[in-house]
């Protein structure tokens, strides 16, 4: 049975879930201390499809939210033991962006002024009850779309997307903490530049597309080897990538950079019937600087690897 009320609500988020079609299973965890109206919530969510979790305070909606990394949306109430719930989302946002979560608290008719409280301690909107159902579903349904938007744009900021690697923004982004970091413990770490060599007779002999899928392809393997826990691989410009090494993985940086090179040369890219293989040159950087000196250093070398006649990584 559905109420009348919600039927246009239900319509919003029947396209709206069309659109979240490749993950059609949104998860939302509702936070509340009444079972009897935390029940009520999941019925009217799980009839719209939600995975619906539940947790009765706020400790153990954090735990439930450490175990699972993929709810979209928080509804919490704010009369709890343990903690409140506007203590609850300011808890939630020490660990998760609204890039990454969206939260919506609950308040009573009494206490107008929590919804804005809830919405200064970081919640996307808040709901007043009694509510009826219509706005219910609405708000859930903009609040998601919000979230679905806001990681699109992350996306695209951070991105590349012929090779689905970091761009240059974003190398930055996640590796300068990481670079300071090491420079006030005084403790080296890595950086390689890797260049295409000769790419431009690639795009003369081949053509743009062949250009284009050697570069996927190099990016594809420089994920395959360098693991995302121990280096950060971005694309740095057209045809220039470069590798954060973390210090725990400085040890076998060396083989491993020469493996890479020596493997690379093997590689066969095959568009139709044309078949094309390059090279790559580097540049190894393993110090204490800060992260431009370690790049402008990484790239000098990666200059002296072309010197050289190619197809080498130098330190
Ligand atoms: P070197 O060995 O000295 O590096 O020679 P090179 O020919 O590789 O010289 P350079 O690094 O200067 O050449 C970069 C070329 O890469 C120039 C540009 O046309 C091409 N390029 C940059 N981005 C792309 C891209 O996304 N796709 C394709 N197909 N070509 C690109
Ligand atoms: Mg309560
Ligand atoms: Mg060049
Ligand atoms: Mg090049
Ligand atoms: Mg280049």
């Amino acid at each position: 049975y559905i109420p009348k009320e919600s039927a246009e609500a239900f319509n919003y988020l029947g396209k709206l879930l069309t659109r979240f079609a490749v993950n059609p299973k949104i998860k939302i965890l509702i936070v509340d201390d009444a079972t009897a109206f935390r029940s009520y919530l999941v019925h009217l969510l799980e009839r719209h499809r939600y995975q619906v979790l539940e947790a009765e305070n706020g400790a153990q909606g954090l735990q439930i939210l450490e175990q699972n990394p993929d709810i979209s949306l928080v509804i919490t109430d704010h009369e709890m033991p343990v903690m409140s719930g506007i203590r609850f989302v300011s808890e939630i946002r020490k660990k998760y962006p609204k890039e990454r979560l969206c939260v919506i608290g609950l308040s009573s008719t009494e206490t107008q002024s929590l919804a804005s409280r809830f919405i200064q301690n970081g919640a996307n909107d808040f709901l007043i009850k009694p509510f009826c159902l219509e706005e219910f579903y609405c708000r859930i349904a903009q609040s998601l779309e919000h979230l679905e938007y806001m990681v699109r744009l992350k996306r695209l900021a951070d991105i590349d997307s012929l090779t689905a690697l970091y761009n240059r923004y974003a190398f930055f982004k996640e590796t300068e903490a990481l670079a300071l970091r090491c420079v006030e413990k005084q403790q080296a770490y890595a950086v390689a530049m890797i260049d295409i060599d000769l790419f431009k007779k690639v795009n003369d002999n081949y053509g743009h597309d062949m250009g284009d899928a050697v570069i996927v392809d190099l990016a594809q393997q420089l994920t395959q080897h360098f693991s995302a826990n121990d280096f950060i691989c971005a694309r740095f410009g057209g045809e220039e990538f470069v590798i954060f090494i973390k210090p725990d993985a400085l040890s076998k940086i060396e083989d491993a950079l020469a493996q890479f090179r020596i493997q690379i040369a093997d590689r066969v890219v095959q568009i139709a019937e044309q078949r094309c293989q390059y090279t790559i040159s580097g540049g190894l950087v393993v110090a204490c600087w800060d992260l431009d000196k370690m790049i402008q250093l990484a790239d000098e070398a990666l200059y002296r690897s072309k010197e050289n006649g190619r197809n080498k990584i130098t330190i």
